[in-house]
Order: structure tokens, then sequence, then C-alpha cells
């Protein structure tokens, strides 16, 4: 098999179909505004990010996790500064500046379909649900980049938990925020907005899944998902949905943006998987931000505790 490096791949290859299709009302919608350019400049190297203040709260109390893998930690400024935000913006240098005077602050979050009692929560009120840890966890885009990050926060079952769903409830469905004054991306039919993705409800509920509000020990960065968003190490970057403001439990499988927009290219389930391929590129290997050769992607990004989860399935068929 050719395995390209990331300097011979042209951004036609990179760039996702979804942006393809509308690329026409993209380009209209970005006249003038010079992000065309940006947007179809794909992958390059990572340039010298811009220095980053620290202004963020810190998290007291952090428990460490034993979940925690103890590869190198990918620096802060890498990571809050090449972030895949489309509600701000395609080029991944762009949201940090970007998503700086985000409002995440007052925040709640609607739960709603098949929960005993439909109800909304204050942000800071969910951040309380649960004692705070450290998941230091692997992360694998889609796109063939992989960074290590410490992220805060606590399973996403006792999120769960608290939203009393019903048992006929099969699957939870999270909604990111629309906000077009304020995130200049959603003013460009890039992906249907708002970005809507979904879990079955024993993924949701297996205890890798991190509601996360914090990483590096402090509140997260705007651009990283600000106030609240998932973290689900095993999938594709894309399953874990910043920026949060709506759980809704349903039994039947939710359609989330990228399938939508895309559907032949990002699988519902969307684990990472080594052996199957996106259609455009190869899925075997990926590179460490700051890192210069390609490693090997491992099955379900190397957590296997997850495998129960998929038993009996076909995983090339239900990528
Ligand atoms: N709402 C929303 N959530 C999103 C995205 C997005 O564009 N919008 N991008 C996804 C993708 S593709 C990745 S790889 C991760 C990136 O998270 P990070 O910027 O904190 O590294 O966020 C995911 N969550
Ligand atoms: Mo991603």
């Amino acid at each position: 098999m050719l395995i390209k490096k990331a300097s011979d791949i042209s951004a036609s290859e990179i760039t996702p179909k979804g942006l393809y299709l509308n690329r026409r009302a993209f380009i209209t919608a970005a006249a003038g505004a010079g992000v065309a350019a940006a947007a179809i400049a794909g992958f390059r190297e990572l340039r010298s990010p811009s220095e980053v203040a620290h202004a963020n709260a810190k998290i007291e109390r952090l428990q460490k996790s034993s979940f925690s893998t103890t590869e190198t930690i990918t620096p802060y400024k890498d990571v809050t500064n090449y972030n895949n935000y489309y509600e701000f913006s395609t080029d991944k240098y762009e949201p940090a500046g970007l998503a700086k005077n985000f409002k995440t602050r007052p925040w709640t979050v609607n739960v709603e379909g098949l929960v005993k009692k439909k109800k909304t929560l204050d942000v800071d009120s969910i951040i309380k649900l649960s004692s705070p840890e450290e998941r230091i966890y692997r992360h694998r885009c889609v796109e063939g980049w992989s960074i290590v990050v410490p992220w805060v926060g606590f399973p996403l079952s006792e999120l769960i938990k608290q939203c009393e769903p019903l048992g006929n409830a099969r699957f939870v469905e999270f909604t990111t925020i629309y906000a077009p004054n304020q995130m200049p991306g959603q003013k460009i039919p890039v992906l249907d907005w708002p970005y809507v993705e979904g879990l079955r409800m024993d993924e949701a509920m297996h205890p890798l899944a991190l509601l996360c509000f914090g990483m590096y020990g402090e509140a997260l960065p705007n651009q990283d998902g600000a106030p609240l968003r998932v973290v689900l190490p095993w999938k594709y970057g894309f399953k874990s949905a910043k920026a949060i403001v709506k759980l809704r439990f349903t039994d039947r499988q939710p359609v989330n943006s990228w399938g939508k927009s895309a559907p032949s290219e990002y699988g519902f389930y969307s684990n990472v998987n080594p052996n199957v391929d996106h259609p455009r590129w190869s899925q075997a290997s990926e590179r460490r931000l700051g890192e210069f050769r390609k490693r090997p992607t491992l099955m379900f990004n190397g957590y296997d505790q997850v495998a129960s989860l998929y038993s009996g399935m076909d995983l090339k068929k239900d990528f």
C-alpha cells in the first residue's frame, strides 16, 4: 500500500467532501474576506504558534486517572492554536483568535427527548456534579494528525444519570450552540448548522467517555470547546462535539452533521480503525503534532477496553 507523506497530500484529497460540495456557496460567502484561500490550504506544516496567555481559571483538587497515557503531552500552545472548529473557521490556525470573545456564561444545557422530565441545566451546576479528573488521552483526527491532551472532566455517564433517560433511550445526541453572530463560520454553509453528533447509549455510558470542561489543569479555552464538550478517545475527533447546549435521548440513530454532508466518508461510529481507510486517504498511520515521522494508528486508538461494545459488528460496514 502506498502511504503518502503529509507534504504529498494535496488539498483536494484532504479537504472534507462537505466543503467541496459547498465550495460555491462557501466562496460566494467568503468573497473578499480572503478566507477561501485558507479553506483550500488543507494540511500543512504547523507554523510557530503565537504565544497564548494562560488567563484561564485553574481547576482545584484534580484527581489523577488510571486511564491516562504516559505518552508525551502535546504542548499547550499547539493544542490551543491548531483546532478543528468549523463554527469559527475551516483554517485550523484561526479559531484561537476568532473565539477569543466567545461568550461561555451564562450557559445552559437543555435535556430533551426520552427522559423522565425535560430540563434545563446550568453549566456550572453540571461541572459540580462530580469531582474533576485529569485524563491524559490520545486524540486522533480523521484527517491523520494526533495529539496527547491532559483533559479535565468526569465520566459522561454522571451527567447522563442526572438526565434520567427512559428505558427505551438507545442513543444520545449532542448539539453545539448556534450563534452566527459570534461564530463567523456559521454564516458559511460548510456544514448544516448547528453541529450535531451522537452516540449509542452504551458508548456514552462507557467509563472512557469524558464530559470535558478543562485542559492542562485550567478551564477549557474557547477554541477547544468551552464551556462543555465531550471527549471520546477511541473515535475520530469529530465525534467529540464542542460547546454543547443540548442533549437529546432517542430510540433512533441520530443523523450527525458529518454523516449528513458526506455519509460515504464519515460513518456514525467513526471508531479509529487503521484497517478501514477513508475513501480518499489511508488511516493506517498518523502524524503526532510536533513530530515529523509518522506512527502507526492503533485499533480503537489503542483503547482496547471498548472492543466489547462492538462485538458481533462488522466494523468495515459500520465504520
Ligand atoms: N462543534 C464542533 N465540534 C467539533 C468540531 C467542530 O468543527 N465543531 N471539530 C471536531 C474535530 S474534527 C476535532 S479533531 C476536534 C478538535 O478538538 P480540539 O480543537 O480541541 O483539538 O473537535 C471536534 N469537535
Ligand atoms: Mo478531526
